[in-house]
């Protein structure tokens, strides 16, 4: 069955238009319509695709979600050696390089182009006729790994180039990485799932990119900037690297916008300072900066040696790894009462940047790492996550150091310190009576995915509980200008947006207003089907543990929680001081009418295993949202929300050519504003 004209163009109509808004995006960093109108034309082409699956071509923005497990990567050999750069370590080096590269030409001042030198993976990009064909591995820069169907996942790498003189085959290469805000968020899922958390956005990167799965790479936070050319088959690319990153920029390849061209070594060394004070402003990780000259012919008489070219340079920043002293380990109490060592810490600069502490996660990381007060130790500071003890030095240890002890008593609260059975972490049992976790729990009501109070920062709280003004959460509404005007760094206008911003959270959802309680076990998606399952806070507030449990993924220990956590009197005075003070929500088990239900008429199939629900919960998320959710895939089937192992309903929906979601595309698909 031949597909109709119409739908013909149509499709290739939402692909250009697609691809060029993701070019607006990525690469030109000016979005012209919100995500929702670009979540809207993808959702067109997922449908047309699905009715035409012959009309699917691998270049399409659909075909972005990865392929199934590959048994091993291939080898592939690059058209052109990957070559490694030398490294500077100072100002003196760099002055050398110039030198060696103006006596070898024969010329007084030279253009260079000064790059940041991002830390990430490089990869080589082959696309024939404009069209992404291979993604390579550097490897040892002659043999990398073929990773295509992983490159294919990264929404900043195009899937086919746009605009003139496109050489029939051209070799991209460029660095794929992760941003800072990715990798966090990246480690908060996998701290909440309990998998490996990354050291840094460099692991971070390497171990997402290498995944035989590619729909686990589709899933994680990568990115790309493109620094050069491999091979080409075209000889009218032009003869300067600037103006050849320019002409790569207008074929669709991201280029950084820190790229500069600058004159001679004083212009080079003075991008470096200027970089070098601005590294932390910076939303990637970079190690240092790379200069190359800018002239072609030039770089083609200075050729190479041993697999680096005599025309290019990193200088880099100094180290982020340095070694100090232990001179203390402490505790910090978290919201739940968790107690983590810290190690206070001999103040050593790490990357430009003064540490005092580092954390030691807990107590079997301690052991682990057999850290003792006195040890000369190294500590790394990767971008600006918290610092941490990498190892002990050995040899370096002090006649009669001790290993540490957890504390039996909070340091905060003085009440005992407890660790339940098969957990890694220890709490203290003092509760909200304990300043500490008091604090905390400020903190997470006010979190933007709860309450929802700008201005509360952690300065602030601090102040307010130490003063005696804050105990519970309900003495947030009872603050006064005054009292807030007096504390330290806040000024009249300040006081006034936070007393606004307070207010303004009055105004709130139930779902929002459980996850804010901090009840253990209680994230956001439970809330939330607490919430619909419920219908009001009092019928919640009377559910027995029985009845608890008969809610969909709530076991018998969060079960538990929840119940005792609404028997403490004093649990219920707070609640009861919110509502009085005026904090609310629509009430009565909200019908399917009040509800937006932007999933309606359309039909879901879940396989395999999520990591942030079970099954019944995302069943009955979707339902919220107005879907079916049916248990075979038939033709009727709309999406498909593939988690890990899928069963056989995946190579189903793939004959069928149904549209495929993983687990990030479906948790985006219920909650759109989560994924900011
Ligand atoms: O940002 C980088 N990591 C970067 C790496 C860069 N901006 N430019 C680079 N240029 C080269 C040459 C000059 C050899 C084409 C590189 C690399 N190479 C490179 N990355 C990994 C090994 C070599």
């Amino acid at each position: 069955m031949s597909a109709p004209v119409a739908i013909v163009r149509r499709i290739e109509f939402l692909r250009s238009t697609l691809d060029h808004h993701n070019y607006r995006y990525y690469v030109l960093d000016d979005p012209e319509i919100p995500d929702s109108e670009y979540d809207r034309l993808m959702a067109e082409l997922v449908r047309l695709e699905a009715a035409y699956p012959q009309l699917i071509i691998s270049a399409s923005p659909t075909q972005r979600v990865g392929a199934s497990p590959l048994p091993a990567f291939n080898e592939v050999k690059h058209r052109m050696p990957m070559l490694s750069l030398a490294n500077a370590f100072d100002e003196q080096e760099v002055i050398d390089f110039d030198r060696r590269v103006r006596e070898r030409l024969g010329i007084s001042e030279l253009a260079y182009v000064a790059e940041p030198k991002l830390d990430g993976l490089a990869v080589s990009l082959v696309y024939e006729d404009g069209v992404l064909i291979q993604g390579a591995t550097r490897g040892d820069g002659t043999r990398g790994e073929d990773v295509t169907p992983n490159v294919r996942t990264i929404r900043a790498i195009p899937l086919r180039l746009h605009g003139q003189d496109i050489p029939r085959l051209l070799e991209v290469r460029g660095e794929i990485y992760m941003t800072r805000d990715g990798f966090r968020r990246l480690n908060d899922e996998q701290m909440k799932r309990g998998e490996k958390i990354f050291a840094n956005p460099r692991n971070a990167a390497a171990g997402s990119l290498r995944q035989l799965d590619s729909r686990v790479t589709a899933s994680r936070p990568l990115t790309f900037f493109c620094y050069g050319i491999g091979a080409a088959e075209n000889d009218r690319l032009p003869q300067r690297h600037f103006e050849r990153l320019q002409r790569l920029k207008a074929w669709g390849m991201p280029i950084s916008s820190e790229v500069a061209e600058v004159r001679g070594v004083d212009g080079c060394l003075k991008y470096y300072r200027s970089l070098a004070a601005r590294r932390n402003e910076l939303a990637y990780d970079i190690d240092g900066v790379v200069y190359k000259v800018d002239a072609l012919d030039s770089q083609a008489a200075l050729g190479s040696v041993a697999r680096a070219p005599r025309w290019a340079i990193a200088h880099k920043f100094p180290a982020e790894e340095a070694l100090t002293q232990v001179l203390t380990i402490g505790v910090q109490v978290g919201r739940t009462g968790a107690i983590t060592p810290v190690a206070r810490l001999q103040a050593v600069q790490v990357g430009g940047v003064t540490v005092t502490s580092a954390t030691l996660h807990n107590q079997a990381e301690v052991e682990r790492k057999d850290v003792r007060v006195g040890d000369t130790v190294v500590v790394r500071r990767a971008g600006d996550v918290i610092p941490e003890i990498v190892r002990v030095v050995p040899g370096r240890r002090l006649p009669g150091a001790r290993p540490f002890v957890l504390p039996t008593v909070c340091p905060e609260c003085h009440s005992e310190v407890v660790q339940a059975d098969g957990e890694a972490v220890a709490r203290c049992s003092g509760g909200l009576f304990c300043p500490a976790q008091r604090r905390q729990a400020i903190r997470h009501f006010a979190s933007r995915r709860a309450m929802d109070i700008e201005g509360l920062g952690e300065k602030v709280v601090e102040q307010l509980v130490a003063g005696g003004l804050v105990r519970t959460a309900a003495d947030l509404y009872q603050l006064t200008k005054e009292q807030l005007a007096a504390l330290e760094r806040m000024g009249d206008k300040s006081s006034e947006n936070l007393l606004q911003a307070i207010e303004k959270s009055k105004a709130t959802t139930l779902p929002r207003f459980l996850y804010a309680m901090g009840i253990r076990g209680v994230g956001e998606a439970t809330a939330q089907v607490l919430a619909h399952h419920f219908g009001s806070l009092e019928a919640l507030q009377a559910a027995q543990v029985e009845s608890l449990q008969t809610v969909p993924d709530i076991g018998p220990v969060v079960a538990q929680h929840i119940f005792s956590f609404f028997r403490q009197a004093h649990n219920q005075e707070v609640i009861q001081g919110l509502r009085d003070a005026g904090v609310s929500w629509a009430s009565g088990p909200q019908t399917p009418a009040q509800r937006p239900r932007p999933l309606s008429g359309k039909t879901f199939v879940l396989t395999g295993t999520l990591k942030s629900m079970g099954r019944e919960q995302a069943k009955v998320r979707l339902e919220l949202l107005g879907a079916r959710v049916a248990s075979s895939v038939s033709r009727n089937t709309d999406f498909v929300v593939a988690g890990a192992d899928p069963g056989s309903k995946l190579g189903k929906a793939r004959s069928f050519g149904i549209p495929i979601l993983d687990e990030e595309g479906f948790l985006g698909l219920l909650d759109p504003s989560a994924s900011s």
